[in-house]
């Protein structure tokens, strides 16, 4: 389990041991750095991996192993396939944001390189010693784009000057780190091809919720919960501005639709793939999500599920900092999980309200500035402060620590107090 520190990996790694799977994770702590350059931090109190699979194992008696260990390190990558031999390799490790790859050139060149240099170290890893083992690869329904056609699971039949053939799905992806996940599939099509390696690439949706029942099962177990604008997704984003009373923060008009799954269901199709795997020299796709929404529909639903306990909520259409369509055809296949049994949550006020409790138990870790204007824009890229801070650290590859917030109006964050006071209100 490669990126087991992470918000969906811990959950998946947690779920796969429960089930009986030995599991083994890694994770560079990376996203515990970036957290700390961009003044983000996990809504959810985060324990230490060593507290994490301790804790699992004294709750279940079930043991996860734990190396910290950085992809783009192609001697570490060979080793480890090597010494374990593992059955599959589930790869959830890579730079995920597309606001955080649109800052500037040093966060696009960040994110590919990361993206890009783990995923190959891995399939040369699995080509000399593991080429039978199932690579279960994390991609995103984001590399489609939105065409004006249905979108396949991965391919399609064409019919050209009479002839035809099934060829992989046009894609459009709209930020570097959404093509550096199309990049990552180009290549594992390669070697699966031509090493004859057997890889699943899940083109998953945008993930909401916190709970499965495995993290459930103690505090210590939670799994990271990001609401800033550039790690938080959109629909914790919206519960969480519903739980503190805030405008929810609609991008344009809210006509861009995406697909959309609830974390219980990432961790099953996981799963499914993972005991139903692909066949030798196979590469197939399975579009990874339950149902889509359109941006302006999610602010929609929560406003409601809100307005049954007589809570107003507000929405405001921000100008929209991505260049993205905003009205738009949108009809995705996602077929292939459920035939292999997939049961979907789908999303009910219940969800809803169960992020908004978990928001009112952290109220003191949440910093409402985050939940206001977004602080990357994708024609000019993050603030000044960014730019500044890269500029001055030109010959470094990391990025440098700073504090992004929306454009010149910075504004000091308020005291855990102050927000928790404004939540009680
Ligand atoms: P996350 O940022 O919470 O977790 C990613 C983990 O990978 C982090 O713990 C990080 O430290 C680790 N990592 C990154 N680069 C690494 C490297 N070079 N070596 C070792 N570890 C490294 O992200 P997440 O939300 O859990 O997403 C996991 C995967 O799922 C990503 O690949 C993402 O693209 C994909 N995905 C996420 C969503 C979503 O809504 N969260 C939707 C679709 C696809
Ligand atoms: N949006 C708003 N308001 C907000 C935040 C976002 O309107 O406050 C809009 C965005 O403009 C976009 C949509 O909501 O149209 C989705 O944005 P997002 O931030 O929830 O998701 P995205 O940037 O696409 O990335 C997330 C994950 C990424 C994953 C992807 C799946 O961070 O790792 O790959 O979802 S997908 O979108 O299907 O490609």
């Amino acid at each position: 389990m490669l990126g087991v520190d992470g918000y969906l990996g811990w959950a998946t790694a947690v779920h796969l041991s429960h089930a009986g799977h030995d599991v083994v994770g890694i994770d560079s702590l990376v996203r515990r750095r970036w957290d700390r350059e961009c003044g983000t931090q996990s809504l959810t109190p985060i324990n230490t991996m060593p507290k994490r699979v301790s804790l699992w194992n004294r709750l279940t008696g079930r043991t996860i192993g734990w190396r910290q260990m950085d992809l783009r390190d192609a001697r570490a990558v060979t080793a480890l396939v090597r010494d374990i031999q593992p059955d599959a390799l589930i790869h959830f490790a890579e730079q995920r944001s597309a606001p955080f790859s649109m800052i500037d050139l040093q966060h696009a060149a960040l994110t590919q390189v990361n993206n890009l240099l783990g995923t190959l170290n891995l399939l040369f890893a699995l080509r000399d010693y593991a080429p039978r083992a199932h690579l279960i690869k994390l991609g995103t329904m984001g590399e489609y784009g939105t065409p004006n056609i249905d979108i396949e699971e991965g391919f399609l039949t064409i019919t050209h000057n009479g002839r035809q053939d099934r060829l992989p799905f046009p894609m459009q992806p709209g930020s570097f780190y959404h093509l550096s996940k199309l990049h990552d599939s180009h290549n594992i099509q390669f070697a699966c091809r031509i090493w004859g390696l057997r890889a699943t690439d899940l083109h998953q949706g945008v993930v909401y919720g916190n709970h499965t029942d495995e993290v459930a099962l103690h505090p210590g177990l939670a799994t990271r919960f990001d609401y800033d604008a550039i790690w938080g997704t959109v629909l914790n984003r919206f519960c969480i501005q519903g739980a503190l009373g805030l405008p929810l923060t609609v991008y344009g008009k809210g006509g861009q639709t995406r697909g959309f799954l609830d974390i219980r269901d990432t961790v099953a199709c996981v799963r499914l793939a993972l005991e139903h795997p692909a066949a030798e020299g196979e590469y197939r796709v399975f579009n990874q999500f339950t149902e889509q929404f359109s941006v302006k529909a999610l602010a929609e639903k929560v406003r409601a599920a809100r307005a049954v306990h007589g809570l107003d909520t507000n929405i405001v259409h921000l100008a929209n900092p991505r260049v993205e369509r905003e009205e738009h055809y949108y009809n995705a296949k996602h077929q292939k999980l459920l035939d292999l049994g997939l049961r979907p949550h789908y999303l009910g006020d219940t969800l809803i309200e169960s992020v908004i409790e978990t928001v009112e138990r952290n109220a003191s870790r949440v910093d409402p500035v985050e939940l206001e204007q977004p602080n990357v824009d994708w024609r000019r890229g993050g603030t000044a402060g960014w730019g500044k801070a890269a500029a001055e650290s030109a010959a470094e590859a990391e990025p440098q620590p700073v504090l992004v917030l929306s454009s010149s109006r910075r504004r000091r964050r308020p005291s855990p107090r102050a927000a928790a006071a404004r939540l009680a209100q």
